[in-house]
């Protein structure tokens, strides 16, 4: 596509992130508008398979058996469980169920087995499934496509300059190649990061230009406001600032206009018209749910009430069909 490019500069981003913000944001809704139906926003709904005890250093997570946070292990849920909580989920509007999984990278063994049953059994009541689940090679990615799963989550996080200061025990050019792999296999992309955590407007914008910079865009970039959890060294990180949320949102729209950009993490403590910018300034996509993964969410009512409120409808399943992207065909989350 002529009009979506993959060399914006970082010159360029900081000069969109940094116009007036009536103007910025009046220039992400006129994107958002050419691109997307603006009032309907996609709701995924989060499942925990498998909570803490990970290996890795992610110095935001709770899940990380390296800090002392309240999170208790749990080994792998039942299949029927998850479809039980899908099934809940389908009814509060989620179009997608998204299984999360406190791995550094996905095994094969058993475990695995077990999530490729959790995809069918999803798949069958007319879910979208996404997984996140950390690295995968090639041939899981494809064991993990060929399941039906829809959408693979791998957020870069932050910048490359400035991942080092977040997590030691991977790089990012780990989190990279499973993103390579992932497209490999057919699956979309769900990649983005986390604003807050004591990063530079410049880190910031480093991560968009590495996300803009892939080809396709990922189909869906999740940009999440760090939710600060005890007993993880950010614990005592300060709230970022809506305004920061909409600057991130609305030059994530620009920059990637096909892409759906999801108003991820940190929503519980953001006011309803705090969201409601984030949504005139292109994200069409929440996590909803009383959970994340381990934090809690915004309750389902509500989320109704402010879908009510603000005239946003839920947008349906398999929007863009079923069929699987083809390497280096981007089959967008556009209407
Ligand atoms: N273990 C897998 C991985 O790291 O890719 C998947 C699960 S991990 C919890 C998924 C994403 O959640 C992370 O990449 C991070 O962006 C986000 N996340 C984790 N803890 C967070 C927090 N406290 N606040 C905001 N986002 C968080
Ligand atoms: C993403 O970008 N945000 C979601 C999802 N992908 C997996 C996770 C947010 C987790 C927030 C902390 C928690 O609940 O444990
Ligand atoms: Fe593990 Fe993922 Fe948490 Fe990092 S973000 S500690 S890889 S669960």
């Amino acid at each position: 596509m002529k009009d979506i490019r993959h060399n914006w500069s970082r010159e360029e981003l900081l000069n969109i992130y940094n116009t007036p913000l009536m103007e910025l944001i009046f220039r992400a809704a006129t994107i958002h508008r050419q691109y997307h139906n603006p009032l309907e926003v996609q709701i995924s709904s989060l499942i925990s398979v498998k909570t803490g005890g990970c290996s890795e250093d992610c110095g935001y997570c709770p899940q990380s058996a390296r800090h002392h946070t309240e999170v208790k292990v749990h080994k792998i849920m039942g299949v029927e469980e998850v479809r039980g909580l899908a099934e809940k989920a389908k009814l509060g509007g989620a179009s997608r169920m998204c299984l999360g999984a406190a791995w550094r990278e996905v095994r094969d063994n058993s475990d695995f087995d077990n999530v490729l049953e959790m995809v069918k059994s999803i798949n069958a009541i007319d879910m979208e499934v996404c997984c996140t689940m950390g690295m995968l090679t090639e041939e899981q990615a494809q064991k993990l496509s060929d399941a039906g799963v829809y959408a693979y989550n791998h957020n870069l996080d932050t910048s490359e300059e400035f991942y080092s200061e977040v997590i030691t025990t991977r790089t990012y050019d780990d989190r990279l190649n499973t993103l390579k792999n992932v497209r490999k296999a057919g699956m979309t992309i769900c990649s983005g990061g986390i604003i807050g955590m004591g990063e530079s407007i410049d880190d910031r914008l480093g991560m968009l230009k590495t996300l803009s910079g892939l080809d396709p865009h990922p189909e869906s970039v999740p940009i999440n406001s760090l939710v600060p959890v005890e007993g993880t060294p950010m614990e005592n990180q300060p709230l970022v600032p809506i305004w920061d949320m909409v600057r991130m949102i609305a030059t994530a729209r620009i920059v990637m206009p096909k892409s759906a950009v999801r108003l991820s993490a940190g929503r519980l403590g953001m006011s309803q018209e705090g969201q409601a910018l984030c949504f005139l300034s292109g994200a069409n996509s929440i996590f909803a749910g009383d959970k994340l993964l381990t934090t809690p969410n915004p309750s389902i009512n509500e989320d109704v009430a402010l879908f009510e409120n603000l005239g946003l409808k839920p947008s349906a399943a398999f929007k863009f069909g079923r069929m699987k992207t083809a390497v280096g065909e981007n089959i967008s989350e556009t209407k």
